[in-house]
């Protein structure tokens, strides 16, 4: 059987049973999906939601799944702290998707005509208080370049507008963007379709950083591990995922633009947005009980999904320059940190591996740490203490003016003036050295217990204080 979204669960529920739970009571889309994920996390938790009765709707909505490392682990086959490696060798190896039969693609099992469409009737969030209207966060947009005739695809937010209209919001250079502009150079519409709900190998192929436009269904065939079975769109020439729960097809008007946002952003700010294309859907296939997902915006999910292919491509960069990198993390806590661990051979690795990891992930990194191999970058508080016993601002500290932007999605890449209004500037990078010295000198060892006698505690031998004990000495 091929890998989509419900080969997925079943093998995570089989795995991990407490990381998905079914939400029965009544939610509204408005707010509600997002409140149960907001409130988790207030916990410290983060299963995955299946809401199976949003107001409105006959479909569930998934949410909250790719919220943890674990389980982004558990479909590439490895520990979390090998993630990027993993990452970064499989986007190395890419699989050619294969096409299927309409007999064999489940997400024809129900077609709606344009006369039926109506977006209201899908499961779709508004996610946080001030956002402009629904959004869906997690559909991955498909698009055939008209030179080569490749498929890209992405994820780029669309606002929901009307019955039949959602707008698509493209960043900087990213080639969703690009492709739709050599349509609208020509007056002509730009054919689309729209994935919802799929593996997670899928969805992270989308947004990895593929050099060139199209490959990231080959992407997301290496990531899944096999081929990704596609089917021929309805309404146009695209090739669609054959597996997916839901795609929307339509097109990119290229001179009806409408005003968009505000969103919250992964950097946790109300950014983004203005006047965008209108994309005007003309038909909905999906699977029976079909399963829309969502992205919680703004939130560690947002974070999760956008850094894992980050560090996968970081990784190998850097390492083709410092071949002694052991890993890379770009945190799900704040994704314009990157922190380097790698075992330093002489004192020009750490800015050689850290130029490198700047020059990969341009659009968001700011601030690198590089620090040694003795320290897990996967823990944050780790790579505070490194900082804190290893690096000295006035020698360790580099300070590279003027690196980013200018505007984009990081709050500092804008200037904002007391009349309201904002203007694009550029912001700095900083690499902090916090590694020991190179050899032959040597820096005090670290305080450790033996690893071998921390092995031998035996921890099922504890108990709670007797009433005896107690009594001798309170
Ligand atoms: C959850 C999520 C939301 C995203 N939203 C947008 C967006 O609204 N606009 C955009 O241009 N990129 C967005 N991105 C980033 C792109 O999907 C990503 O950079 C992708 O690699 C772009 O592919 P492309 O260069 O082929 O267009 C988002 C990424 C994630 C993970
Ligand atoms: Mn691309």
């Amino acid at each position: 059987m091929a890998k989509d979204l419900r080969t997925y669960l079943q093998e995570l529920v089989h795995r991990y049973p407490e990381s998905l739970k079914v939400v029965d009571q009544q939610v509204d889309p408005r707010f509600g999906i997002t409140a149960y994920a907001s409130r988790l996390a207030q916990e410290g938790q983060y299963p995955g939601l299946l809401f199976t009765q949003v107001q409105g709707s006959e479909l569930s909505c998934i949410s909250n799944l790719l919220t943890s490392y674990e389980r982004i682990a558990l479909y590439l086959g490895c520990e979390v702290q090998e993630i990027p490696r993993v990452y970064g060798e499989k986007l190395q190896a890419p699989i050619e998707p294969v096409e299927v039969g309409r007999a064999q693609a489940q997400v024809k099992e129900i077609v709606i005509e344009e006369e039926d469409v109506d977006l209201s009737k899908l499961p779709i969030p508004v996610h946080n208080e001030l956002d402009g209207g629904p959004y869906l966060s997690a559909g991955v947009m498909v698009i055939r370049d008209p030179d080569s005739g490749e498929i890209n695809a992405g994820i780029y937010r669309h606002q929901i507008f009307g019955p039949k209209e959602m707008g698509v919001w493209f960043l900087g250079a990213h080639h969703g963007g690009l492709i739709y502009k050599k349509y609208k150079k020509q007056g002509k519409p730009a054919p689309v379709a729209i994935v919802l709900g799929h593996h997670p190998g899928f969805v992270m192929g989308a947004v990895s950083r593929i050099q060139g436009i199209g490959g990231e269904y080959a992407a997301a065939g290496a990531l899944m591990g096999e081929a990704l079975e596609l089917v021929r769109a309805e309404t146009s020439d695209l090739l669609v995922p054959a597996q997916a729960e839901i795609i929307l097809e339509g097109e990119i008007l290229p001179d009806y633009d409408q005003a968009e946002g505000p969103f919250g952003e992964w950097p946790g700010h109300y950014l983004g947005g203005g006047s965008v294309p209108t994309i005007r859907i003309t038909r909905i296939t999906h699977r029976r009980h079909a399963i829309f997902q969502d992205i919680v915006a703004s939130s560690r999910e947002h974070l999760v999904v956008g850094g894992v292919p980050r560090s996968g491509s970081i990784y190998q960069t850097v390492k083709e320059v410092v071949p002694s990198l052991k890993t890379v993390h770009v945190p799900y806590y704040s994704r314009m940190h990157c922190y380097l661990s790698l075992h330093k051979e002489r004192e020009a690795d750490v800015k050689k591996a850290a130029f490198a990891a700047l020059n990969t992930e341009q659009e968001n990194l700011r601030h690198i740490v590089v620090v040694d191999d003795d320290i897990n970058v996967f823990d944050g508080q780790e790579v505070a203490w490194a900082i804190g016993t290893r690096f000295d601002a006035e020698r360790d500290l580099l300070v590279i003016p003027r690196w980013n932007g200018p505007g984009g999605l990081l709050p500092t890449n804008w200037e904002y003036h007391a009349d309201g209004k904002h203007t694009p500037r550029m912001s700095s990078a900083v690499i902090v050295d916090a590694t020991k010295p190179a050899p032959p000198i040597e820096f005090p060892p670290r305080a450790v217990v033996p690893v071998q006698h921390v092995g031998l505690a035996r921890l099922e031998a504890l108990r709670a204080l007797t009433e005896e004990e107690k009594q001798k000495w309170f």
